[in-house]
């Protein structure tokens, strides 16, 4: 891979590592409203699936989205004033944390409903067939997701009509505070796509380098019409489920251990040895994204607020 490429992986997953922290300590001050639900600890998942996807590729994301959102390269401006509730957000200040979509970057949303996203997401890899654009969907979705009607119905139509998709399931080991091995029999969830007749690959979601040349040959594989793959990217999220949970019901040796796996260290110690970085590169990008994400809060704060006169103006009923 070119040098130019990896830096941009690490630089996009700097930005959204960063960011999520950021919109905590804003969050705690009480100037972003509503809750989230940070996507710290899973960057290498986002950023190595959509690295190799086009600007009208589609994706569809969860109630953790944020990282899709960014990894897609839409832009962070309209992100953070979304979660400021601005009129300058991405869904006019409508959406929130949980309902992120920007439709001109490809982002058809995210959502509360664990799972609601698969079936959309076969229906815009539908459209894009029918079409012919060459384009691909990648479907996000959590180890919640997959015991959900949607999951199982949306692959096997996916399998069966071959379609330009493919299903990344991050399974971060819990869904709330329910661990895996309580909500699934087999060890690995990639094993599920024989059931629908589709390949099913786990890969180490802590790895950027791996998910991106694993996530590069499905989308090529869709892409040229050979139909759908499941993907399963084992990881870890290491906030709690959402602002308002500690996660005390995960052993803390286990934290810990994926803690010592932190994907950004993981692939910042990469470049490092392979030459692509050193402490002076690093920091200077460290210091781009810090100004980005300032002028982002910059530009947040000084956004209108919506007209509650417009808020059923988006309303598709
Ligand atoms: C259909 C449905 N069932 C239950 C819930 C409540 N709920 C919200 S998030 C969540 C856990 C989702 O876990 P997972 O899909 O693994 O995603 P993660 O939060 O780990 O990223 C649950 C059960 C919901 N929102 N929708
Ligand atoms: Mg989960």
């Amino acid at each position: 891979m070119e040098k130019v490429k990896l830096l941009k992986i690490y630089r996009k997953m700097l930005e959204i590592r960063r960011f999520e922290e950021k919109l905590y300590s804003l969050f705690l001050t009480g100037i972003v409203p509503g809750t989230m639900h940070q996507y710290i600890g899973q960057e290498a998942i986002a950023v190595g699936v959509c690295e190799n996807l086009r600007e009208n590729d589609y994706i569809t994301t969860t109630h953790r989205g944020h990282g899709h959102y960014l990894a897609k390269g839409a832009p962070l401006k309209e992100l953070m004033a979304e979660l400021f509730a601005k009129k300058t957000g991405c869904c006019r200040g409508m959406g929130g944390s949980m309902h992120i979509a920007k439709l001109s970057s490809g982002i058809l949303g995210g959502g509360g409903i664990v799972g609601a996203g698969i079936p959309i997401a076969c229906g815009a890899a539908l459209s894009a067939k029918i079409r012919k654009k060459g384009q691909i969907v990648a479907c996000f979705f959590g180890d919640g997701a997959v015991n959900t009607g949607a999951f199982h119905e949306g692959v096997n139509l996916a399998a069966v009509w071959k379609l330009p998709i493919i299903f990344v399931c991050e399974n971060n080991l819990y869904a709330f505070s329910t661990p895996i091995k309580e909500a699934v029999a087999i060890e690995n969830i990639a094993e599920r796509a024989r059931g629908y007749g589709i390949p099913g690959i786990a890969v180490n979601g802590n790895d950027v380098l791996e998910v991106y040349e694993i996530a590069y040959q499905a989308i090529k594989k869709a892409r040229e019409g050979r139909g759908p793959t499941l993907i399963e990217c084992k990881t870890y999220r290491y906030k709690g489920h959402a602002r308002f949970d500690p996660g005390t019901y995960r052993p803390r040796e286990e934290v810990e251990e994926w803690l010592r796996k932190d994907p950004l260290v993981l692939y910042q110690r990469k470049l490092i040895e392979m030459g692509i970085i050193d402490e002076k590169k690093s920091e200077e990008i460290e210091q781009e994204v810090r100004k980005s994400i300032e002028e982002a809060i910059k530009f947040a704060k000084a956004s209108p607020e919506p007209d509650i006169k417009n808020s059923l103006e988006y309303v598709y009923a």
